[in-house]
Protein backbone atom coordinates (compact mmCIF):
# COMPACT_ATOMS: atom_id res chain seq x y z
CA UNK A 1 0.00 0.00 0.00
CA UNK A 2 1.95 3.40 -0.86
CA UNK A 3 2.03 5.87 2.23
CA UNK A 4 2.81 8.93 0.56
CA UNK A 5 2.79 10.98 -2.54
CA UNK A 6 6.26 9.22 -3.02
CA UNK A 7 5.01 6.04 -3.24
CA UNK A 8 3.01 7.00 -6.42
CA UNK A 9 4.29 5.61 -10.01
CA UNK A 10 4.40 9.00 -11.30
CA UNK A 11 6.55 10.39 -8.96
CA UNK A 12 8.70 7.13 -9.15
CA UNK A 13 7.45 4.67 -7.12
CA UNK A 14 6.15 1.17 -8.16
CA UNK A 15 2.86 0.73 -9.97
CA UNK A 16 -0.09 -0.79 -8.07
CA UNK A 17 -0.72 -3.24 -10.75
CA UNK A 18 1.97 -5.50 -12.89
CA UNK A 19 -0.74 -5.89 -15.47
CA UNK A 20 -3.18 -3.13 -17.03
CA UNK A 21 -6.46 -2.53 -15.19
CA UNK A 22 -8.81 -0.50 -17.65
CA UNK A 23 -12.30 0.65 -18.07
CA UNK A 24 -14.01 -1.59 -21.14
CA UNK A 25 -12.39 -4.93 -20.72
CA UNK A 26 -15.11 -7.29 -22.75
CA UNK A 27 -17.40 -9.51 -21.10
CA UNK A 28 -16.75 -12.53 -23.22
CA UNK A 29 -18.13 -15.21 -21.56
CA UNK A 30 -17.58 -18.83 -21.73
CA UNK A 31 -14.37 -19.12 -24.30
CA UNK A 32 -15.46 -23.08 -24.59
CA UNK A 33 -19.11 -21.96 -25.24
CA UNK A 34 -17.69 -19.10 -27.75
CA UNK A 35 -15.73 -21.84 -29.69
CA UNK A 36 -18.55 -24.15 -30.09
CA UNK A 37 -20.17 -21.92 -31.64
CA UNK A 38 -17.80 -20.83 -33.91
CA UNK A 39 -17.06 -24.24 -34.53
CA UNK A 40 -20.87 -24.65 -35.29
CA UNK A 41 -20.47 -21.18 -37.73
CA UNK A 42 -17.88 -22.52 -39.82
CA UNK A 43 -18.99 -26.23 -40.72
CA UNK A 44 -22.52 -24.65 -41.06
CA UNK A 45 -20.37 -22.66 -43.63
CA UNK A 46 -23.23 -19.48 -43.58
CA UNK A 47 -21.58 -16.60 -42.36
CA UNK A 48 -23.41 -13.63 -42.67
CA UNK A 49 -26.66 -12.33 -44.05
CA UNK A 50 -29.15 -12.75 -41.36
CA UNK A 51 -27.78 -16.20 -40.64
CA UNK A 52 -29.17 -18.44 -37.48
CA UNK A 53 -26.91 -17.34 -35.30
CA UNK A 54 -27.98 -13.68 -35.66
CA UNK A 55 -31.51 -14.82 -35.26
CA UNK A 56 -31.09 -16.68 -32.12
CA UNK A 57 -29.49 -13.14 -31.19
CA UNK A 58 -32.21 -10.74 -32.37
CA UNK A 59 -34.63 -12.88 -30.24
CA UNK A 60 -32.90 -12.54 -26.94
CA UNK A 61 -32.03 -9.05 -27.54
CA UNK A 62 -35.75 -8.16 -28.27
CA UNK A 63 -36.95 -10.07 -25.05
CA UNK A 64 -34.42 -8.10 -23.21
CA UNK A 65 -35.57 -5.16 -24.79
CA UNK A 66 -39.29 -6.09 -24.21
CA UNK A 67 -40.27 -5.55 -27.91
CA UNK A 68 -41.71 -7.71 -30.51
CA UNK A 69 -38.54 -6.37 -33.14
CA UNK A 70 -34.82 -6.78 -33.10
CA UNK A 71 -32.55 -5.98 -36.03
CA UNK A 72 -29.02 -6.91 -35.30
CA UNK A 73 -26.29 -4.51 -36.70
CA UNK A 74 -22.43 -4.00 -37.25
CA UNK A 75 -22.39 -1.51 -34.42
CA UNK A 76 -24.54 1.46 -32.86
CA UNK A 77 -23.28 4.15 -35.16
CA UNK A 78 -24.73 2.62 -38.20
CA UNK A 79 -27.98 1.52 -35.90
CA UNK A 80 -28.58 5.11 -35.66
CA UNK A 81 -28.06 5.94 -38.76
CA UNK A 82 -30.47 3.00 -39.38
CA UNK A 83 -32.80 4.21 -37.05
CA UNK A 84 -33.14 7.74 -38.41
CA UNK A 85 -32.73 6.71 -42.26
CA UNK A 86 -36.02 4.18 -41.63
CA UNK A 87 -38.07 6.83 -39.56
CA UNK A 88 -37.76 9.40 -42.58
CA UNK A 89 -36.09 12.02 -40.04
CA UNK A 90 -35.41 15.17 -41.55
CA UNK A 91 -33.51 18.37 -40.76
CA UNK A 92 -32.64 19.05 -36.95
CA UNK A 93 -31.89 16.71 -34.32
CA UNK A 94 -31.45 17.71 -31.27
CA UNK A 95 -29.51 15.23 -28.60
CA UNK A 96 -27.69 16.22 -25.27
CA UNK A 97 -24.16 17.50 -25.68
CA UNK A 98 -23.00 14.97 -23.13
CA UNK A 99 -23.10 11.82 -25.16
CA UNK A 100 -20.21 9.49 -27.32
CA UNK A 101 -19.13 11.61 -30.59
CA UNK A 102 -21.05 8.52 -32.33
CA UNK A 103 -24.05 10.03 -31.33
CA UNK A 104 -24.02 13.12 -33.25
CA UNK A 105 -21.60 11.56 -36.21
CA UNK A 106 -24.41 8.90 -37.00
CA UNK A 107 -26.67 12.14 -37.44
CA UNK A 108 -24.50 14.34 -39.48
CA UNK A 109 -23.00 11.61 -41.96
CA UNK A 110 -26.44 11.28 -43.29
CA UNK A 111 -27.08 14.81 -43.81
CA UNK A 112 -28.93 15.57 -40.69
CA UNK A 113 -27.74 18.48 -38.75
CA UNK A 114 -27.26 18.10 -34.79
CA UNK A 115 -28.62 20.18 -32.41
CA UNK A 116 -26.97 19.97 -28.84
CA UNK A 117 -29.34 20.37 -25.56
CA UNK A 118 -28.18 20.59 -21.73
CA UNK A 119 -28.23 17.56 -19.52
CA UNK A 120 -29.42 17.30 -15.98
CA UNK A 121 -26.32 18.02 -13.64
CA UNK A 122 -26.57 15.24 -11.32
CA UNK A 123 -27.61 12.10 -13.62
CA UNK A 124 -25.95 13.54 -16.83
CA UNK A 125 -29.56 12.59 -18.73
CA UNK A 126 -30.68 14.63 -21.29
CA UNK A 127 -33.10 18.02 -20.21
CA UNK A 128 -36.47 17.60 -22.12
CA UNK A 129 -37.07 21.34 -20.94
CA UNK A 130 -34.15 21.97 -22.53
CA UNK A 131 -35.16 20.10 -25.53
CA UNK A 132 -38.23 21.58 -25.60
CA UNK A 133 -36.84 24.91 -25.97
CA UNK A 134 -34.58 24.09 -28.88
CA UNK A 135 -37.72 22.45 -31.00
CA UNK A 136 -37.97 24.87 -34.28
CA UNK A 137 -39.26 24.00 -37.48
CA UNK A 138 -36.66 22.52 -38.21
CA UNK A 139 -36.57 19.64 -36.17
CA UNK A 140 -37.07 16.10 -37.58
CA UNK A 141 -36.44 13.98 -34.13
CA UNK A 142 -34.55 13.89 -30.74
CA UNK A 143 -32.18 11.16 -29.76
CA UNK A 144 -32.56 10.79 -26.17
CA UNK A 145 -29.30 8.79 -24.78
CA UNK A 146 -29.41 6.66 -21.96
CA UNK A 147 -25.94 7.73 -20.16
CA UNK A 148 -23.80 5.61 -17.94
CA UNK A 149 -26.94 2.24 -17.29
CA UNK A 150 -29.67 5.17 -16.68
CA UNK A 151 -32.51 5.19 -18.68
CA UNK A 152 -33.25 9.18 -20.28
CA UNK A 153 -36.75 10.55 -18.77
CA UNK A 154 -38.73 8.80 -21.46
CA UNK A 155 -41.78 9.53 -20.32
CA UNK A 156 -41.70 13.54 -20.57
CA UNK A 157 -39.15 13.22 -23.82
CA UNK A 158 -41.72 10.63 -25.55
CA UNK A 159 -45.16 13.58 -24.73
CA UNK A 160 -42.91 16.02 -26.00
CA UNK A 161 -42.02 14.18 -29.15
CA UNK A 162 -45.71 13.09 -29.43
CA UNK A 163 -46.79 16.71 -29.15
CA UNK A 164 -44.49 18.08 -31.49
CA UNK A 165 -44.92 15.51 -34.28
CA UNK A 166 -41.41 14.31 -33.75
CA UNK A 167 -39.25 11.08 -34.41
CA UNK A 168 -38.09 10.21 -30.60
CA UNK A 169 -34.96 8.02 -30.87
CA UNK A 170 -32.84 6.61 -28.31
CA UNK A 171 -29.19 5.63 -27.78
CA UNK A 172 -29.03 3.13 -25.58
CA UNK A 173 -25.54 1.87 -25.92
CA UNK A 174 -24.99 2.12 -22.74
CA UNK A 175 -28.11 0.55 -21.40
CA UNK A 176 -28.80 -3.17 -22.19
CA UNK A 177 -30.61 -4.14 -18.93
CA UNK A 178 -31.26 -1.20 -17.51
CA UNK A 179 -34.61 -0.06 -16.80
CA UNK A 180 -37.22 3.16 -15.77
CA UNK A 181 -40.46 2.40 -14.08
CA UNK A 182 -39.50 -0.92 -14.33
CA UNK A 183 -39.83 -0.85 -17.84
CA UNK A 184 -36.94 -2.24 -20.01
CA UNK A 185 -34.61 0.10 -22.27
CA UNK A 186 -35.18 -0.78 -25.41
CA UNK A 187 -39.27 -0.16 -25.39
CA UNK A 188 -39.41 3.59 -25.26
CA UNK A 189 -39.66 5.80 -28.35
CA UNK A 190 -40.05 5.15 -32.27
CA UNK A 191 -37.20 2.83 -31.97
CA UNK A 192 -33.97 2.47 -29.43
CA UNK A 193 -30.32 1.42 -30.59
CA UNK A 194 -28.05 -1.17 -28.24
CA UNK A 195 -24.26 -1.03 -28.57
CA UNK A 196 -22.26 -4.59 -28.62
CA UNK A 197 -18.79 -3.21 -28.82
CA UNK A 198 -16.06 -4.74 -27.51
CA UNK A 199 -16.03 -2.34 -24.74
CA UNK A 200 -19.84 -2.79 -23.93
CA UNK A 201 -21.64 -5.06 -20.95
CA UNK A 202 -22.85 -7.74 -23.86
CA UNK A 203 -19.94 -7.25 -26.52
CA UNK A 204 -20.21 -8.70 -30.04
CA UNK A 205 -16.84 -7.78 -30.95
CA UNK A 206 -18.18 -5.07 -32.63
CA UNK A 207 -22.72 -4.81 -32.93
CA UNK A 208 -25.22 -3.19 -32.39
CA UNK A 209 -29.30 -3.87 -32.59
CA UNK A 210 -32.07 -1.63 -33.64
CA UNK A 211 -35.04 -2.40 -31.45
CA UNK A 212 -38.82 -1.16 -31.59
CA UNK A 213 -42.79 -2.33 -31.32
CA UNK A 214 -43.16 -0.56 -34.90
CA UNK A 215 -43.30 -3.46 -37.16
CA UNK A 216 -43.32 -1.25 -40.13
CA UNK A 217 -39.95 0.63 -39.25
CA UNK A 218 -38.46 -2.56 -38.10
CA UNK A 219 -39.20 -4.35 -42.03
CA UNK A 220 -38.09 -0.90 -43.50
CA UNK A 221 -35.22 -1.13 -41.25
CA UNK A 222 -34.63 -4.75 -42.23
CA UNK A 223 -34.46 -3.75 -45.72
CA UNK A 224 -32.31 -0.82 -45.23
CA UNK A 225 -29.66 -2.84 -43.42
CA UNK A 226 -29.18 -5.31 -46.52
CA UNK A 227 -29.04 -2.51 -49.51
CA UNK A 228 -32.60 -1.66 -49.53
CA UNK A 229 -33.29 -5.44 -50.75
CA UNK A 230 -36.97 -6.58 -49.88
CA UNK A 231 -39.28 -9.29 -51.23
CA UNK A 232 -37.75 -11.54 -53.92
CA UNK A 233 -34.44 -9.65 -53.48
CA UNK A 234 -35.23 -6.31 -55.16
CA UNK A 235 -34.33 -2.98 -54.21
CA UNK A 236 -36.78 -1.33 -52.63
CA UNK A 237 -35.36 1.20 -50.45
CA UNK A 238 -31.83 3.49 -50.66
CA UNK A 239 -29.56 0.98 -48.58
CA UNK A 240 -26.64 0.60 -46.56
CA UNK A 241 -24.65 -2.58 -45.17
CA UNK A 242 -25.40 -2.85 -41.77
CA UNK A 243 -25.60 -6.45 -40.55
CA UNK A 244 -24.25 -8.21 -38.13
CA UNK A 245 -21.89 -11.34 -38.91
CA UNK A 246 -22.50 -14.61 -37.56
CA UNK A 247 -19.29 -14.52 -36.23
CA UNK A 248 -20.21 -11.26 -33.83
CA UNK A 249 -23.78 -13.03 -33.18
CA UNK A 250 -21.99 -16.08 -31.80
CA UNK A 251 -19.48 -14.07 -29.58
CA UNK A 252 -22.78 -11.67 -28.32
CA UNK A 253 -24.60 -14.96 -27.77
CA UNK A 254 -21.75 -16.61 -25.72
CA UNK A 255 -21.59 -12.80 -23.72
CA UNK A 256 -25.11 -12.61 -23.54
CA UNK A 257 -24.82 -16.20 -21.46
CA UNK A 258 -22.84 -14.51 -18.58
CA UNK A 259 -24.86 -11.08 -18.79
CA UNK A 260 -27.22 -11.73 -15.83
CA UNK A 261 -23.75 -12.75 -13.68
CA UNK A 262 -21.72 -9.75 -15.09
CA UNK A 263 -24.10 -7.44 -13.64
CA UNK A 264 -24.33 -8.70 -10.47
CA UNK A 265 -20.77 -8.62 -10.23
CA UNK A 266 -20.61 -5.02 -11.70
CA UNK A 267 -22.89 -4.01 -9.07
CA UNK A 268 -20.72 -5.44 -6.55
CA UNK A 269 -18.32 -3.69 -7.74
CA UNK A 270 -20.10 -0.45 -7.41
CA UNK A 271 -21.62 -0.99 -4.21
CA UNK A 272 -17.09 -1.09 -3.26
CA UNK A 273 -16.38 1.71 -4.80
CA UNK A 274 -19.37 3.40 -2.80
CA UNK A 275 -17.75 2.53 0.29
CA UNK A 276 -14.31 2.99 -0.59
CA UNK A 277 -15.19 6.50 -1.62
CA UNK A 278 -17.57 7.37 0.72
CA UNK A 279 -16.45 10.71 2.69
CA UNK A 280 -13.61 11.47 0.16
CA UNK A 281 -13.66 15.30 -0.15
CA UNK A 282 -13.87 16.00 -3.43
CA UNK A 283 -14.73 12.80 -5.01
CA UNK A 284 -18.54 12.16 -5.26
CA UNK A 285 -19.42 8.77 -6.89
CA UNK A 286 -22.18 8.59 -9.14
CA UNK A 287 -25.16 7.30 -7.92
CA UNK A 288 -28.04 4.82 -9.45
CA UNK A 289 -31.21 4.77 -8.34
CA UNK A 290 -31.49 1.94 -6.66
CA UNK A 291 -35.21 1.14 -7.92
CA UNK A 292 -34.31 0.62 -11.36
CA UNK A 293 -32.40 -1.91 -12.67
CA UNK A 294 -29.01 -1.33 -14.20
CA UNK A 295 -26.53 -3.07 -15.83
CA UNK A 296 -23.70 -0.97 -13.63
CA UNK A 297 -20.88 -0.89 -16.39
CA UNK A 298 -19.76 2.53 -15.95
CA UNK A 299 -18.55 3.55 -12.31
CA UNK A 300 -18.59 7.26 -12.83
CA UNK A 301 -16.88 9.09 -10.28
CA UNK A 302 -16.99 13.47 -10.46
CA UNK A 303 -13.93 15.26 -9.33
CA UNK A 304 -14.24 18.73 -7.80
CA UNK A 305 -10.79 20.28 -7.89
CA UNK A 306 -11.99 23.21 -5.41
CA UNK A 307 -11.88 20.28 -2.44
CA UNK A 308 -9.61 17.65 -4.11
CA UNK A 309 -7.30 20.62 -5.53
CA UNK A 310 -5.98 18.16 -8.29
CA UNK A 311 -8.02 18.01 -11.11
CA UNK A 312 -10.08 14.91 -12.85
CA UNK A 313 -7.04 14.72 -16.23
CA UNK A 314 -4.08 15.27 -13.38
CA UNK A 315 -5.68 11.97 -11.31
CA UNK A 316 -6.34 9.95 -14.75
CA UNK A 317 -2.45 10.94 -15.53
CA UNK A 318 -1.75 9.49 -11.85
CA UNK A 319 -3.56 6.46 -12.63
CA UNK A 320 -2.22 5.52 -15.27
CA UNK A 321 1.36 5.46 -14.24
CA UNK A 322 -0.14 2.89 -11.68
CA UNK A 323 -1.03 0.61 -14.84
CA UNK A 324 -5.05 1.98 -14.46
CA UNK A 325 -6.75 3.33 -17.25
CA UNK A 326 -9.59 5.47 -16.05
CA UNK A 327 -11.81 7.54 -19.04
CA UNK A 328 -13.13 10.88 -19.30
CA UNK A 329 -16.44 9.71 -20.77
CA UNK A 330 -17.24 12.42 -22.12
CA UNK A 331 -15.02 15.07 -22.37
CA UNK A 332 -14.86 17.62 -24.17
CA UNK A 333 -18.60 17.99 -24.52
CA UNK A 334 -19.86 17.52 -28.29
CA UNK A 335 -20.57 21.13 -28.69
CA UNK A 336 -17.21 21.88 -27.73
CA UNK A 337 -15.15 19.31 -30.17
CA UNK A 338 -14.80 19.07 -33.98
CA UNK A 339 -16.84 19.41 -36.46
CA UNK A 340 -19.53 20.42 -34.12
CA UNK A 341 -17.59 23.49 -32.78
CA UNK A 342 -18.29 27.08 -33.18
CA UNK A 343 -16.44 30.33 -33.67
CA UNK A 344 -18.27 31.23 -30.75
CA UNK A 345 -19.76 27.87 -28.73
CA UNK A 346 -22.94 28.33 -27.03
CA UNK A 347 -22.92 27.96 -23.41
CA UNK A 348 -24.14 24.29 -22.68
CA UNK A 349 -23.30 24.49 -18.80
CA UNK A 350 -24.37 21.34 -16.98
CA UNK A 351 -22.67 19.38 -19.65
CA UNK A 352 -19.78 21.14 -19.34
CA UNK A 353 -19.53 20.77 -16.07
CA UNK A 354 -19.47 17.83 -16.36
CA UNK A 355 -17.59 16.74 -19.34
CA UNK A 356 -14.76 18.75 -17.26
CA UNK A 357 -15.67 16.77 -13.91
CA UNK A 358 -15.86 12.79 -14.75
CA UNK A 359 -13.87 10.10 -14.67
CA UNK A 360 -15.03 6.31 -15.59
CA UNK A 361 -13.22 3.82 -13.55
CA UNK A 362 -12.43 0.20 -14.14
CA UNK A 363 -14.78 -2.60 -13.54
CA UNK A 364 -16.36 -5.79 -15.01
CA UNK A 365 -15.73 -9.46 -14.55
CA UNK A 366 -12.07 -9.01 -14.67
CA UNK A 367 -11.96 -6.36 -11.68
CA UNK A 368 -11.73 -7.83 -8.26
CA UNK A 369 -12.68 -5.91 -5.05
CA UNK A 370 -8.86 -5.81 -4.20
CA UNK A 371 -8.23 -3.90 -7.42
CA UNK A 372 -10.81 -1.58 -6.33
CA UNK A 373 -9.32 -1.45 -2.78
CA UNK A 374 -6.16 -0.53 -4.19
CA UNK A 375 -7.57 2.33 -6.88
CA UNK A 376 -9.27 3.35 -4.48
CA UNK A 377 -6.37 3.77 -1.68
CA UNK A 378 -4.54 5.52 -4.94
CA UNK A 379 -7.22 8.31 -4.88
CA UNK A 380 -7.44 8.87 -1.31
CA UNK A 381 -3.59 9.73 -1.41
CA UNK A 382 -3.59 11.40 -4.45
CA UNK A 383 -6.79 13.90 -3.12
CA UNK A 384 -5.54 14.16 0.81
CA UNK A 385 -2.89 16.18 -0.42
CA UNK A 386 -3.93 17.29 -4.27
CA UNK A 387 -2.53 20.79 -4.83
CA UNK A 388 0.45 19.22 -3.73
CA UNK A 389 0.60 16.58 -6.15
CA UNK A 390 -0.58 19.10 -8.46
CA UNK A 391 2.38 21.00 -8.22
CA UNK A 392 4.90 18.39 -8.53
CA UNK A 393 3.35 16.82 -11.73
CA UNK A 394 3.47 20.52 -13.65
CA UNK A 395 7.08 21.34 -12.03
CA UNK A 396 7.83 17.65 -13.57
CA UNK A 397 5.92 18.77 -16.85
CA UNK A 398 8.14 21.73 -16.92
CA UNK A 399 11.87 20.51 -15.55
CA UNK A 400 14.37 20.24 -18.62
CA UNK A 401 14.87 17.03 -19.95
N1 LIG B 1 -23.53 5.99 -28.28
C1 LIG B 1 -22.83 6.04 -27.14
C2 LIG B 1 -23.39 6.80 -25.99
C3 LIG B 1 -21.61 5.35 -27.04
O1 LIG B 1 -20.91 5.40 -25.88
C4 LIG B 1 -21.14 4.64 -28.15
C5 LIG B 1 -19.88 3.94 -28.10
C6 LIG B 1 -21.91 4.61 -29.32
C7 LIG B 1 -23.11 5.31 -29.35
C8 LIG B 1 -21.47 3.89 -30.56
O2 LIG B 1 -21.40 2.49 -30.37
P1 LIG B 1 -20.60 1.60 -31.46
O3 LIG B 1 -20.79 2.18 -32.83
O4 LIG B 1 -19.16 1.59 -31.01
O5 LIG B 1 -21.25 0.25 -31.32
C9 LIG B 1 -15.01 3.34 -26.80
C10 LIG B 1 -15.73 2.55 -27.87
O6 LIG B 1 -14.98 2.45 -29.06
C11 LIG B 1 -17.10 3.03 -28.16
O7 LIG B 1 -17.81 1.93 -28.69
C12 LIG B 1 -17.81 3.49 -26.90
N2 LIG B 1 -19.09 4.08 -27.16
C13 LIG B 1 -16.99 4.50 -26.18
C14 LIG B 1 -17.64 4.97 -24.90
O8 LIG B 1 -15.79 3.89 -25.80
P2 LIG B 1 -12.69 4.45 -26.62
O9 LIG B 1 -12.01 5.35 -27.55
O10 LIG B 1 -12.76 4.82 -25.20
O11 LIG B 1 -12.14 2.94 -26.77
P3 LIG B 1 -10.73 2.35 -26.43
O12 LIG B 1 -10.25 1.59 -27.59
O13 LIG B 1 -9.84 3.38 -25.85
O14 LIG B 1 -11.11 1.30 -25.29
C15 LIG B 1 -11.37 1.67 -23.96
C16 LIG B 1 -10.72 0.65 -23.05
O15 LIG B 1 -11.35 -0.60 -23.23
C17 LIG B 1 -9.24 0.41 -23.35
O16 LIG B 1 -8.45 1.23 -22.55
C18 LIG B 1 -9.05 -1.05 -23.05
C19 LIG B 1 -10.42 -1.66 -23.16
N3 LIG B 1 -10.56 -2.52 -24.34
C20 LIG B 1 -10.97 -1.98 -25.53
C21 LIG B 1 -11.13 -2.78 -26.64
C22 LIG B 1 -11.57 -2.16 -27.95
C23 LIG B 1 -10.29 -3.87 -24.23
O17 LIG B 1 -9.89 -4.34 -23.15
N4 LIG B 1 -10.48 -4.68 -25.32
C24 LIG B 1 -10.90 -4.19 -26.52
O18 LIG B 1 -11.08 -4.96 -27.48
O19 LIG B 1 -14.14 4.30 -27.28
Amino acid sequence: MKRTIDDLAVFGGPAAFLNTVTVGRPSMGDRERFESRMAWVLNNEWLTNSGPLVSEFETAVAEIAGVRHCVATSNATVGLQLAMHAAGVRGEVIMPAMTFAATPHAASWIGLEPVFCDVDPVTGLIDPDDVKRRITERTGAVVGVHLWGQVAPVEELDRLAHDHGLVMLYDAAHALGCTRDDRPAGSFGDAEVFSFHATKVVTSFEGGALVTDDAALAARARSMHNFGLGQGGRVEHVGTNAKMSEASAAMGLTSLDAFAEVCEHNRRNHELYAEELRGVKGLRLHELDLEERSNYQYVIVSVDPAHTGIDRDEIIRVLAAEQVVAKPYFSPPCHLMEPYRTETPQRIESAEWLAAQVVALPTGPGVSAEDIRRICDVLRLVVADGEHVARRLTAARNAPS
